[in-house]
């Protein structure tokens, strides 16, 4: 168990749940007194994480309408089950910019669904059909792993709902495993196909919620969060929809001592999920996803390349991603 101090000073005093002091302030209810209020993290297991990517990488390429897509799916939704969820699978026909009919599935796990206060965090769960960024052009049509872009992010979500069964936040938390995210435009085609090519689960979810209405105070996408050696900045479309959220996590990162990898500045633009949950569903919402200043390569040196497999992943990456947003969530009163 970490544990970690919050100071709240005023002329208020502790209830028993509260309080470590054993009765030491009894019946002092006039005085102002300073009490160290501790809010208990539970700890997140990075080797966990990492054999919860390594699972889903295990299936092969998950693209959609493949059985290892279908296995898969059925893989995730009883995870989330098994730690308590409430889940909720959507089904939908996506169509693709190339005309194929995507047989999608967005996975919704619900806690505390009966909590009005709640937090969605997301990440997509399919795997491109293509290595389209591949030296190699023999491979440009070859499916990827997707081991960091994809499989990481589900990993750290999946550990982080194992610790919701384990130990319940103050809020409601919704984790959203999107598809068909990465079935957009192909980078050898002669036009580029539009950004409504990308993140086709999204959108369907943004006008089609799981819960009519839903709403919840912000969102989280995780997005290439287990590789080597990333870098995160603040987004662009997060600092213009959510700047409040980049600023309560990055200031955690800062806190637990994460400031080599959560770099308190701002970044480039990543066209995600998250610009549909802002755009669409108006919902608050971040993406941390891996940013090179030097700019020589997008977002990961393995980014839609046939390497974008468990090599490409380091479990220090997914410990202090997992580390900083379990803080932030079991910080929400
Ligand atoms: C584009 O490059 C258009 N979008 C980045 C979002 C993405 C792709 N995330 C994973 N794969
Ligand atoms: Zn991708």
């Amino acid at each position: 168990m970490r544990k970690y101090f919050f100071l709240l000073t005023g002329a208020f005093y502790m209830t028993a749940a509260l309080s470590c002091s054993g009765g030491k302030n009894q019946g002092n209810d006039t005085a102002v007194s300073t009490e160290v209020v501790e809010v208990n993290v539970p700890a997140f297991n990075a080797d966990s994480a990492y054999q919860y990517v390594k699972q889903q990488v295990d299936f092969g390429p998950r693209v959609p309408n493949s059985a290892a897509h279908v296995a898969c799916g059925d893989y995730l939704a009883s995870e989330l089950e098994r730690h308590g969820a409430v889940v909720t699978s959507q089904y939908a026909d996506l169509q693709a910019y190339t005309g194929t009919i995507l047989k999608a599935r967005n996975i919704i796990g619900s806690f505390q669904p009966e909590n009005k206060k709640r937090v969605l965090l997301l990440a997509h769960w399919d795997s491109r059909p293509w290595a389209d960024a591949d030296p190699d052009p023999s491979k440009h049509r070859t499916p990827i792993l997707g081991a960091n872009d994809g499989a990481s992010g589900v990993g750290v979500l999946l550990e982080m709902a194992r610790l919701f069964g384990q130990q319940q936040p103050n809020i409601g938390v919704d984790i959203m495993f999107v598809d068909a995210e990465d079935y957009g435009s192909h980078a050898q085609d002669d036009t580029y196909a539009g950004e409504e090519s990308w993140c086709l689960g999204t959108q369907y979810w943004a006008r089609n919620p799981h819960v009519p209405g839903y709403n919840a105070r912000y969102g989280i996408l995780l997005d290439m969060v287990g590789g080597q050696q990333p870098t995160f900045y603040r987004e662009y479309t997060s600092e213009r929809y959510a700047k409040g959220v980049n600023q309560k996590v990055w200031n955690m990162a800062k806190k637990l001592g994460y400031g080599n990898y959560f770099i308190d500045q701002r970044g480039g633009a990543a066209l995600d999920d998250h610009v549909f949950v802002n755009q669409i569903a108006n919902i608050p919402t971040i993406d941390i996803i891996p940013h090179d200043p030097t700019g020589r390569y997008s977002f990961d040196p393995n980014w839609h390349t046939l390497k974008d497999d468990m090599s490409n992943i380091n479990p220090a990456t997914l410990g202090a991603v997992g580390a900083v947003v379990t803080h932030v969530i079991y910080n929400e009163k």
